[in-house]
């Protein structure tokens, strides 16, 4: 018997707040706009909010370098807010969720400044400082060789103190040292007990995978003999003291109050290892992001090199993760955008005119028929789609794609073809095009914001014909159907969020089918990933009649043998 917990059978809503919605004109999301759409969230069947971090930052990052854990980025609003937020969505039977993210701190928060003031200060070994190493010929270099995020040595020196600190992603992230006691003690008062004390109902925890990082830092393996700095993931994740870091977070904090967490899991592919996490008998995190879905068409070595993938590929990743809980007293996530990620429709199906709105309902069909908490990500409900393909770079902000550019801009002397290529892999991947300001009416801005000088990242230029506004009212639109979907997820919540996976014809380029089996209850999903018309093949192994209980094409009866171009259906089997 499955356990029903809130935070396995809700749908989690997730909020990008600097592109939400403006309430006071100066071109930034806030929380008093995410306030004001409150009732769109409970109306859309959202059961739990999760805010990306809001917190005080300089913004390098996009909030996800905070300079001060307890206090809220001015232009969002203030620790008030926050409050009333959580009010606002318990009132309405929903939970509210904040990000965690303490594998580093910005280089401006008041720890790591005291911290790179001197090597006897006693919050120097609060981050993870190390003497420089010297080549032959008296060339100082790094520590070790490792990669960062978002290109360059995973290493920053000190000129005043003469040593380097570590900072897997920018230079103003410093990683914090999870080894020292009082390190972790202040995380947890600061970063978490502030919070949950005002009633927050849990965290998504970012790169939870990386606190523990052992005490040598050894050289990456050379897989790029061109360059000094190595791809390190296998270096720095799933270190010696993860699951103790983690029981400790548990019995310090977490266990006190009714909590959900969500850890981010890259780059951990084993599904023993997975368990280790999220098995609920050793209690460490609730569930997990599990990458593979999100990865696919991501170059090997350096991401924004994009590589065509296939559908077998993805139905291998989707079943491999949708039949991980069979069995196990682990938990499983499913979701296909979120902040760092291009938009789904563009990525997986078909963003052209002609099929975006259809291929953004099969997408719908298909996650709301997944086992495991199911996450959706603002804009995800309209269809949003990437940022058209003539924006050049100078309309892109994040760190994580500007910095690959530039390095192969340098690395290549701007050879134009490298950069096309780059760029290419930009208009696919790029974590901006989640970032775009969220779609809320046809009047300039997309209704979010009424700056005379716009937002503070370009809006989407198709906004007048994707938007809320106007969708809403449309029973035939992008929208209606995924209310519908979230609310048939509840109807046949032990089928769609509960059920065991079976993967069909595996090796099918063209249609995903799959069922769900409950007890005696089961269900055939079928989807078509492309524009032509595909033959149903009902699988042999399934005997019964099958009855339509859904389709995203309008004047389908069921019986129809062929899918039309990008169709999904949900069949009962009784
Ligand atoms: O390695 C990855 C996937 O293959 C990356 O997704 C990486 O783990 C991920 O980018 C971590 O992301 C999170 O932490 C970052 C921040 O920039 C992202 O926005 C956040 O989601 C640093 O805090």
């Amino acid at each position: 018997v499955t356990e029903r917990i809130w935070w396995k059978d809700g749908v989690v809503y997730q909020i990008y707040p600097s592109s939400y919605k403006d309430s006071n004109g100066d071109g930034w999301g806030d929380l008093p706009g995410i306030i004001s759409k409150i009732d769109y969230i409970k109306d859309l069947g959202i059961d739990i909010v999760w805010i990306s971090p809001m917190y005080d930052s300089p913004q390098h990052d996009m909030g996800y370098d905070i300079r001060n854990y307890e206090k809220v980025y001015a232009p969002y609003g203030e620790v008030a807010d926050i409050e009333i937020l959580v009010a606002e969505c318990h009132k309405r039977g929903m939970k509210l969720i904040l990000d965690l993210v303490v594998n580093h701190t910005s280089d401006e928060h008041e720890w790591f400044k005291e911290s790179r003031s001197s090597k006897l200060n006693p919050k120097r070994d609060w981050y993870i400082w190390r003497p420089a190493r010297y080549a032959d010929d008296g060339t100082r270099m790094p520590p070790n060789n490792w990669l960062s995020f978002f290109s360059g040595s995973t290493w920053e020196w000190d000129e005043d103190t003469q040593e380097y600190y570590l900072h897997l992603f920018a230079k103003q992230q410093p990683d914090l040292n999870w080894e020292n006691p009082a390190t972790r003690r202040a995380i947890y008062d600061s970063a978490m007990e502030f919070w949950l004390s005002k009633g927050v109902d849990g965290f998504r925890v970012d790169t939870v995978n990386m606190y523990s990082k052992g005490e040598h830092l050894p050289d990456a393996p050379i897989v790029d003999p061109a360059v000094f700095e190595q791809p390190a993931h296998g270096m720095f994740c799933n270190g010696p003291r993860m699951h103790e870091f983690l029981r400790e977070m548990n019995t310090e904090v977490l266990n006190k109050y009714d909590t959900v967490t969500v850890g981010e899991l890259p780059h951990t592919p084993s599904t023993d290892h997975v368990l280790r996490y999220v098995g609920s008998r050793d209690k460490q995190l609730s569930m997990v992001f599990q990458f593979d879905i999100v990865d696919l068409g991501m170059g090997k070595t350096y991401k924004y090199e994009a590589e065509p993938w296939k559908l077998s590929s993805m139905k291998q990743v989707i079943s491999k993760w949708q039949s991980f809980i069979e069995g196990t007293d682990g938990w499983t996530t499913a979701f296909c955008e979120n902040h760092d990620q291009g938009r789904s429709v563009s990525r997986y199906t078909n963003d052209s005119p002609e099929w975006r709105e259809q291929s953004a309902k099969m997408l719908a069909l298909m996650m709301c028929a997944m086992t495991g908490t199911l996450f959706v990500y603002q804009g995800q409900e309209i269809g949003m789609v990437n940022s058209p393909k003539s924006w050049p770079i100078s309309e892109y902000k994040d760190i994580e794609a500007l910095g690959y550019y530039k390095t192969v801009s340098e690395r290549t002397d701007n050879d134009p073809e490298a950069l096309a290529r780059v760029m290419k892999g930009i208009q696919l991947l790029g974590r901006d095009h989640a970032r775009l300001p969220m779609q809320w009416d046809s009047t300039p801005y997309a209704g979010f914001t009424d700056c005379k000088t716009g937002a503070w990242m370009r809006t989407h230029d198709l906004y007048k014909e994707i938007n809320v506004e106007k969708q809403l009212p449309d029973p035939r639109s992008v929208l209606s159907f995924w209310k519908k979907m979230l609310s048939m997820r509840k109807q046949y919540k032990d089928l769609f969020i509960h059920g065991s996976f079976e993967g069909y014809d595996m090796q099918n380029e063209k249609t995903f089918v799959f069922g769900k089996t409950f007890g005696k209850a089961k269900c055939i999903v079928a989807l078509n990933f492309s524009t032509e018309e595909q033959k149903l093949v009902r699988p042999r192994e399934v005997s019964g009649k099958y009855e339509l209980l859904v389709s995203n094409s309008e004047d389908v009866d069921g019986t129809e043998e062929m899918l039309r171009g990008y169709e999904g259906r949900v069949y009962l089997v009784v």
